[in-house]
């Protein structure tokens, strides 16, 4: 723990690359392991373009029980150490350590950004936190393709109750629901087809030119709850670790390409975060 604490203060540009692992501790089901099941749906085969074409009702369902289970959930104990890692009162603590902390999360809950409590705006929490796979509560219309905020709850009445529908073995029990009842958008005169506004696979992330910035410059790597199996966010810590930057992962078990760490902190990041960054 000294070593990392000594690594931490030495530092100058840290980033901490974060999975479905930040938020399970306040509820967020994670992709793999028994998480990643919906109904009985593998989630990641829901997460594209083309499972959204053949079947948006189904898709939807996916999204607003996801919707919904974020809208409960509260930031836990590693978003807010992490948190901590943004704000200038404690960058006075690490400086110049935290002075270009930034987070890269995998995660669309969008947990990390509200445990920024003490930033003064929405847009500096935004600065020091890249949702690169967008924002569960984000809607794109697929007509205009504009992009709105909606935490409505439900997003449209015949979603309403369908997150309570759990595994069936029947297809009939599943509700068919009309694309005329789906979430239309509101712009004048459009009314088209919204779609969730997170990044599917297959489609670009966000901000990635920016990441790839922050990656190249940094010297420690945080990997705080992902399995490191998606890309391109999988191989940052690989590159910090290319041109001698440190890498430090904090995962409930081994994961993948942790071998290469020089740290590692196995246990539950609400517990091992906090203690780390402490
Ligand atoms: C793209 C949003 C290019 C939707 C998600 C090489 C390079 C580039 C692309 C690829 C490549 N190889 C393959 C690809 C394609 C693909 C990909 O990576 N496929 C994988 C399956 C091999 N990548 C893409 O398609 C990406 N797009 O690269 O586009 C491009 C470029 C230009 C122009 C056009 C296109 C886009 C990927 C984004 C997909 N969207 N999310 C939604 O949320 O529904 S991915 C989704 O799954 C998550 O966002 C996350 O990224 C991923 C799940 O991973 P984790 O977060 O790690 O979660 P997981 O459950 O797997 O693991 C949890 C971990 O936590 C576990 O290790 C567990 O032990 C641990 N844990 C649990 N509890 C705790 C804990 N740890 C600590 N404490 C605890 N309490
Ligand atoms: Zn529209």
């Amino acid at each position: 723990m000294a070593a990392f604490g000594a690594a931490l203060r030495a530092s100058k540009n840290i980033i901490a690359v974060c999975g479905a692992g930040l938020s399970a501790a306040s509820g967020i089901p994670t992709f793999r392991g028994a998480g990643g099941l919906w109904r009985k749906y593998d989630a990641i085969s829901l997460a594209t373009p083309e499972a959204f074409a053949e079947n948006p009702s189904r898709v939807w369902q996916f999204y607003h029980y996801r919707r919904e289970s974020a809208l409960k959930a509260e930031p836990n104990a590693a978003h807010y150490a992490l948190g901590l890692l943004t704000q200038s009162d404690s960058r006075a603590l690490l400086a110049p350590a935290c002075a270009n902390f930034k987070i890269i999360t995998q995660n669309v809950d969008g947990l990390s950004p509200r445990a920024h409590t003490k930033l003064p705006s929405p847009e500096q929490a935004a600065a020091s936190t890249i949702e690169m796979h967008g924002r569960i509560h984000d809607v794109i219309c697929t007509s205009c393709e504009k992009t709105t905020f909606d935490a409505s709850s439900p997003i449209c009445p015949a979603l309403a109750g369908t997150e309570a529908i759990v595994a069936t073995g029947h297809e009939e029990a599943e509700p068919q629901i009309e694309e005329a009842d789906l979430p239309r958008c509101k712009e004048p005169g459009c009314d088209g087809l919204l779609r969730p506004g997170v990044v599917w696979f297959g489609e670009r992330p966000h901000r990635l030119a920016e990441i790839d910035e922050y990656v190249e410059r940094a010297d420690l790597c945080l990997v705080v709850g992902t399995s490191s199996t998606v890309y391109p966010a999988a191989s940052y810590a690989e590159e910090v670790k290319s041109h001698g930057g440190r890498v430090a992962v904090f995962n409930l078990d081994r994961s993948q390409g942790d071998g290469d760490a020089d740290f590692l902190f196995l246990g539950p990041c609400e517990e091992t975060l906090p203690r780390a960054l402490g």
